[in-house]
């Protein structure tokens, strides 16, 4: 069966998905942002199952509960931050989406929201970064019927629907 890609403009902590994913650090322990406020809807459950994963790195993902949320899981990336494009920058963009999904599919989940990764505190260009996220989610072939780009900016989920327009 085909899998369904749709954009949402608001808030990723409401959705009701199986898995969400966070734009976290390296540090997995919180901070602003949408990892901000996945922390706040999730509870201090979160940030102590966080506290024994050692961290992540940049472009790759590793997955928690939900707690408080109503997605079952939570899976967090690290995104790049933005140095002018010649660092790397569009594959470890690229590396997150593909490594949430691969984690995603392990874990067997159906049903997957992101944010945009990198596009607020780290500064990806947000057109360039959209365009790697709809690639990346088209490419992946596991077995998740529904993929969310959940975009908190009418701006953001403008280029997104852009880019998804048959
Ligand atoms: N739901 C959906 N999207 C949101 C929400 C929300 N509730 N809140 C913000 N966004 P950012 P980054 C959007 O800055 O650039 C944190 O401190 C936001 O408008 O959250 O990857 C981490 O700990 C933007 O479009 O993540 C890291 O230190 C997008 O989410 C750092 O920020 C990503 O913006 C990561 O920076």
């Amino acid at each position: 069966m085909g899998k369904t890609i749709q954009v949402i403009q608001g808030d990723i902590t409401r959705q009701a998905v199986d898995a969400i994913v966070n734009a976290a650090n390296n540090s997995l322990l919180g901070g602003g942002g949408v990892d901000g406020a996945i922390h706040r809807a999730a509870g201090p459950g979160l940030v102590e199952e966080c506290r024994l994963l050692g961290g992540c790195k940049t472009g790759s993902a590793k997955a928690t509960q939900g707690y408080n949320l109503r997605a079952k899981y939570v899976i967090h990336t690290v995104g790049p931050v933005w140095q002018g494009g010649n660092a790397d920058e569009d594959q470890l963009l690229a590396s997150c989406y593909r490594n949430s999904l691969e984690v995603a599919s392990q874990l067997n989940v159906r049903s997957i929201a992101f944010p945009a990764i990198s596009t607020g505190i780290y500064g990806f260009p947000k057109q360039r970064a959209a365009r790697i996220a709809v690639n990346e989610v088209r490419d992946f072939a596991g077995d998740i019927q529904t993929l969310l780009f959940v975009c908190f900016d009418a701006e953001t989920a403008g280029i997104y629907r852009q880019l998804l327009m048959p």
